[in-house]
């Protein structure tokens, strides 16, 4: 707890036992109450490792993608009355020493919606390739220029959430795959909540990142339409799926295939 408020964690999982109980032994759980997992059909023993470590796990029937595993992340946070929800890889490749910084710019109601910034820190020493560099550089100048923001990046998956953020964001409706993530920042935008930023050193190294240049390049031109998206609702022009006013919500109250659960 932190300022009354519940913290949880959340870690989208996909193919992370090698990496899962270093990220898990760096949460310092003074200020976290609960770390839930949500494990997308891994290939590995992901489930396992998350059961032994008494982490709550949820494990999808079908794999069903990055964006879809984050929806099952924030139902389960909602449904476990989360105040505050932060969502961290469990592949370390952002440290979770800054979950009490990204907490705290939440908990005492400074803004609606952290990011933990690798432009603001060392993305290039920490060994991102030069390539993704360049088209988050360019990716971030263009959705600043069509979201009228001033962000030092929108690809970060070290993000913070308040409870209503979730709530009432129609992020059922966003994408099943990587584009949710760049979705999801557009619509804290358009609904007009405040983003806080944070620097975050970052660390690239095999079992930390698995996306090839062809799905980066997806996800890039991905990133272009959501913004272009955002412009034509804003001005009014034209609302798509998700800036419909009828855009689904999660379900707070779906079930979702509980694999272990802590008693907290
Ligand atoms: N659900 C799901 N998640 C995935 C898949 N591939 C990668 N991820 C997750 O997506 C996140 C980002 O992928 P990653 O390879 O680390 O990308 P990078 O760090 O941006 O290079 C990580 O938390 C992965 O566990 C997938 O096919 N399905
Ligand atoms: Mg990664």
């Amino acid at each position: 707890m932190l300022n009354e408020k519940k913290i949880v964690v959340v870690m989208p999982a996909y193919n992370a036992e090698k990496t899962l109980e270093k990220t898990y032994s760096e949460i310092y759980r003074d200020i976290v109450d609960e770390i839930i997992l949500t494990d997308d059909k891994s290939i590995d023993n992901t489930k396992d490792v998350a059961k032994d470590l008494n982490i709550t796990t949820i494990v999808h029937k079908e794999n069903r993608g990055y964006g879809g595993n984050q929806k099952s992340c924030y139902t389960a946070a909602l449904k476990s009355n989360a105040d505050i929800v932060i969502m961290l890889h469990p592949d370390y490749q952002y440290t979770p020493k800054l979950i009490p910084a990204i907490a705290s710019m939440l908990a005492f109601e400074e803004y609606d919606a952290v990011i933990a910034s690798r432009m603001l820190s060392n993305a290039l020493e920490g060994g991102m390739p030069l390539y993704k560099y360049i088209s988050n550089k360019f990716l971030t100048g263009f959705e600043n220029l069509f979201l009228g923001q001033h962000l030092s990046e929108y690809h970060t998956g070290f993000r913070g959430f308040k409870r209503s953020v979730l709530e009432n964001l129609p992020l059922e409706d966003c994408d099943d795959d990587f584009i949710f993530d760049n979705e999801m920042l557009a619509l804290v935008c358009y609904y007009g909540y405040k983003i806080g930023e944070i620097s975050c050193p970052t660390k690239y190294f095999p079992e930390a990142s698995s996306i090839n240049f062809g799905r980066s390049c997806k996800y890039g031109l991905g990133c272009l339409g959501v913004s272009i998206k955002y412009f034509l609702a804003y001005t009014g022009l034209y609302k798509s799926k998700i800036f419909k006013r009828d855009a689904k919500k999660l379900d707070i109250y779906a079930d979702l295939p509980y694999y272990h659960r802590t008693n907290n």
